[in-house]
């Protein structure tokens, strides 16, 4: 199908003709996935995305993601569709390699995050309703296609030691009991498969260990990760 034409499952395909592959990096904040993907963009000749973190600190001068921290039930939905919004214009931005590898997804953010605010109590059930109309309408009108999940699985308690040493701003208030919960909401997903659909296949890859031993264990998986996406 060309750029903009419907396929079979009558989704707008958006990214031409040929197949290229997309592999999604999923963990708990804080587990690597940043320097996972510096790896691969350092040694393949891969299309890297990282997040638009940046954007969520700084939308024409606002910071959602740090009021989201300070008051979730005000600005929960505030960050939410915004960053709703940056994922999808990273799914559908166009691709220029063959496989491109990007940090999380419009998945996560809801199965995960939004998820996360829900069941805590710490969103409105009105703010959940309309994130999820909008969620649904997305991904039964845009195709969005991932073909591997690389799962970043480390324990809560490695993430909060990592969290501390990094001090970003916002993330001074995140407690131990928070990255449970989302480290929990991961495992649901990802590895009992019991939560919410998943888009792709998943591969696990521990990630307590220092950095020297993830990079090593990134070379390790190297080829099967850019083969298993193709
Ligand atoms: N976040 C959020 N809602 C989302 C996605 C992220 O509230 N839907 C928050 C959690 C973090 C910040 O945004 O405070 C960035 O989270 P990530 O885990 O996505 O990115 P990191 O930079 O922590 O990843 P890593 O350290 O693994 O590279």
């Amino acid at each position: 199908a060309a750029s903009g034409a419907h396929h079979a499952t009558g989704k707008l395909v958006r990214n031409g003709e040929d197949k290229k592959a997309v592999i999604c990096i999923e963990g708990n904040i804080a587990s690597g996935k940043t320097t996972c993907l510096e790896y691969f963009s350092k040694t393949s000749n891969i299309e890297v995305l990282t997040e638009p973190v940046s954007k969520w600190r700084n939308v024409r001068g606002h910071n959602p993601l740090g009021l989201m921290y300070q008051d979730p039930e005000r600005w929960g939905l505030t960050l939410q569709t915004y960053v709703q919004l940056s994922m999808l214009d990273r799914h559908l931005s166009t691709i220029s390699a063959p496989v491109r590898m990007m940090e999380r997804s419009i998945f996560s953010a809801k199965y995960i995050f939004v998820e996360n605010l829900y069941r805590s109590g710490k969103m409105p059930e009105v703010d959940f309703a309309v994130l999820s109309e909008w969620f649904d309408w997305i991904t039964a009108n845009i195709s969005i296609p991932v073909d591997l999940i690389v799962y970043l699985q480390t324990s809560p308690q490695t993430c909060h030691e990592r969290l501390k040493q990094r001090r970003r701003e916002e993330e001074k208030v995140i407690p131990l009991e928070y990255l449970e919960s989302i480290h929990q909401l991961h495992e649901d997903w990802l590895i009992r498969k019991s939560s919410s659909p998943l888009p792709a296949p998943v591969l696990v890859i521990p990630a307590d260990q220092d950095l020297e031993e993830m990079l090593h264990r990134y070379k390790e998986h190297r080829d099967k990760i850019l083969t298993a996406s193709s």
